[in-house]
């Protein structure tokens, strides 16, 4: 295991992951065997993808841009990275977050750290942290080939909402230079709830294109610079009083990397980046819409980062130096019947700059004992930039200042043990994290969730939290029959949550009110899941896995939108070419629901999936082609992270095919 972290550590081309039991890893495109994987292959959603993570669930506004939510907190508490870039959504109301703006293609994995306990290149918060992996074609390392290329052709139907989607990509790779690119393409129309009615407002169109390449300037020193465009219209919110008109992104960044192939020193990679997303929200398409209103945000973010990474027989040290600038702007004019406009300004054009160092290191104590260490220290300040906005919030925060400043940071360590057909780790860690432009500055923003106004408090105190973890695997029968069980725990101190202000008066029409965040004392969250894999035959497999997760404030109240008790059991077949594939997944009634934050109690709900694939080699190209029944028995059902209770898609069939073509 250790030796297996070390040699994944010190190839720079590949994950840069260490396989402590606290880390995750999905593999978006071309198969690793051993890795989690969709059962649609690379025609999958980003979203479907995350959903194979097991410490992650989805927040669904509707069938596009799924929230991520790890270990039970959602974006404020989870920090995403596009291979170590920072990037900020831009929609006041959580439409858009970072993952909806790549796309499948963009991408080689998504690699989850679970809590504080991080990689330095990626941010981190208190909840974990994804980072999205480029794919990039890479230099060919073997003196059989100079020149190697490949075309991959993805083309894929889904019959519930006539779900389209079209892939195609190429690769060309010497020994001096690489470079990839492609394009993408989806569209839906409103997707059938079980039972077979149609859920209005759920249907989207995406298109991306992405490029990639690098250099190698020297044996030892490579340039790479990076592409994507992504552009999405016409999306539907069921779960919202809006829809989306367009939301695009642009990303680039370039970088530098030294590599040592000798001595304690392994690589030096520095990057530049930009990315900005625009935001624009459309109501026009709803029928009974009281007063028309234009929505639009704005996010741009510049930075850097500077990595080393260094290794002896005992070490594997990496120090990270980032810098980013972010400015936020989001805006709303209201058009009441045959009255003059109103005009707010929603977030201030808040900018903000953040620097922050980083540190890790894995120690490798003894043959079957490993160490993983790391911290962030990280400064930020923050100013209005917008007057207006910073006027309007003053007249409920007297004397608030235009600028604020904020320190972070985070500890963490992990301890791992190998012994015979087991492993133990166990973990402990503390951190912080600053509010969010929402939680410290935001201004009448609606929420349909609990149907109130909310109003950003920019005295709030940074939340921090102490996190316990701990994970056992035993593997028994050969390693035919492996069980696990994961269990961490959080006690938040200064836990920032929206809570109920009688002396303001809402501005939405039908709002029950007006929230304003504030710290509670403390709150706490618990998390636990219990995973079993047994290879009953050689060519048949049965995984199991059940989770359980409680949130509590300072009261002893129930926090909104923690998992009720989850399961999923499936069986694996494996037969030649061919591989297949039946599961059922539910999830209990919830019991422990945040009555006390708006949320109502969810049913129970199980539904049966089946999925089918079978790979063809023909010289050096590779069909693959895929199919599937996802909600077999078409129940119409809505989970406990349905925004609204919206219900989920009923009978899908879907189809789809790959094709890898080596020249
Ligand atoms: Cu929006």
């Amino acid at each position: 295991m250790i030796a297996l972290a070390l040699s994944i550590l010190l190839s720079t081309d590949t994950l840069a992951t260490s396989s402590h039991l606290i880390d995750e890893v999905v593999v978006v495109s071309a198969a690793t065997e051993g890795r989690k994987r969709s059962a649609k292959g690379q025609v999958a959603s980003i979203d479907e993808h995350l959903a194979e993570l097991s410490h992650v669930n989805l927040v669904r506004r509707g069938s596009y841009a799924w929230e991520p939510v790890v270990n039970n907190m959602a974006t404020e508490r989870v920090s995403t990275t596009i291979d170590g870039m920072k990037i900020f959504y831009a929609c006041t109301d959580k439409m858009d977050p970072v993952t909806s703006y790549v796309e499948s293609s963009n991408l080689q994995s998504i690699l989850l750290n679970s809590g504080l306990n991080g990689n330095p290149q990626s941010t981190g918060n208190i909840g974990g942290s994804l980072d999205l992996k480029l794919r990039k074609a890479g230099f060919v390392t073997s003196n059989l080939s100079p020149l190697t290329s490949h075309l991959n052709v993805d083309a894929g139907y889904e019959s519930n909402g006539h779900l389209q989607v079209y892939g195609a990509d190429v690769a060309v790779s010497s020994r001096r230079f690489y470079t990839n690119g492609g394009f993408f393409f989806r569209h839906a129309d409103n997707y059938k709830e079980g039972g077979g009615r149609k859920v209005q407002f759920s249907q989207f169109q995406k298109v991306n294109a992405f490029a990639n390449a690098g250099v190698k300037l020297t044996t030892r020193d490579v340039l790479e610079g990076t592409f994507i465009f992504d552009r999405a219209t016409d999306v539907g919110y069921p779960a919202l009083n809006m829809d989306v008109a367009k939301a695009e992104a642009f990303i680039t960044s370039l970088s530098y990397r030294h590599s040592w192939y000798e001595g304690f020193l392994n690589s030096w990679e520095t990057k530049a980046y930009y990315n900005h997303i625009t935001h624009i929200m459309d109501d026009t398409k709803r029928p009974d819409v009281e007063i028309h209103m234009d929505m639009p945000g704005k996010s741009w973010t510049s930075g850097l980062y500077s990595l080393v990474s260094a290794s002896n027989g005992r070490h594997d040290v990496q120090a990270n130096y980032d810098l980013y600038y972010n400015r936020l702007f989001a805006d709303m004019t209201m058009y009441p019947g045959g009255a003059a406009p109103m005009y707010m300004v929603t977030w201030p054009d808040v900018g903000t700059l953040n620097t922050g160092l980083a540190l890790s290191d894995l120690v490798s104590l003894t043959d079957n004992q490993s160490l993983k260490v790391s911290t962030k220290l990280a400064f930020q300040t923050q100013r209005l930039n917008n007057d207006e906005g910073y006027h309007a919030l003053e007249v409920f925060f007297p004397g608030m200042k235009q600028s604020y400043q904020q320190v972070t940071g985070r500890i963490a360590a992990n301890y791992q043990f190998s012994l015979f057909n087991s492993q133990l780790s166990i973990g402990a860690g503390w951190g912080s994290r600053a509010p969010t432009v929402t939680e410290a500055y935001g201004y009448y923003l609606n929420n349909t969730f609990d149907q109130y106004d909310y109003i950003g408090n920019p005295r709030l105190k940074n939340e921090s939290a102490i996190e316990l973890n701990g994970n056992y695997k035993l593997s028994l029968f050969n390693s035919q029959l492996s069980i696990s069980l994961d269990a961490n725990a959080f006690f938040f101190s200064n836990y920032i949550i929206g809570q109920f202000e009688t002396r303001l008066s809402p501005m939405t029409v039908d709002a029950e009110g007006v929230k304003v965040y504030y710290n509670l004392d403390h709150a706490t969250i618990v998390n636990t899941s219990f995973t079993t894999d047994w290879k009953l035959f050689p060519w048949l497999t049965w995984n199991t896995r059940l989770a359980y997760a409680v949130g509590r404030d300072d009261q002893g109240d129930q926090l909104p939108l923690i998992s009720p008790f989850a399961y999923t059991s499936g069986l694996t077949f494996a037969y030649k070419r061919f591989q297949g594939k039946v599961e059922v997944r539910g999830n209990s009634k919830q019991v422990n629901y945040g009555k006390k934050y708006g949320e109502t109690r969810t049913p129970a709900w199980a539904i049966g999936n089946i999925s089918g694939q079978y790979m063809l080699s023909i010289a050096a190209h590779d069909l693959t082609l895929r199919a599937g029944v996802e909600n077999l028995f078409d129940k119409r059902y809505t989970t406990y992270a349905d925004w609204c209770d919206i219900p989920q898609k009923g009978r899908n069939v879907y189809v789809n095919v790959s094709l890898r073509l080596t020249p």
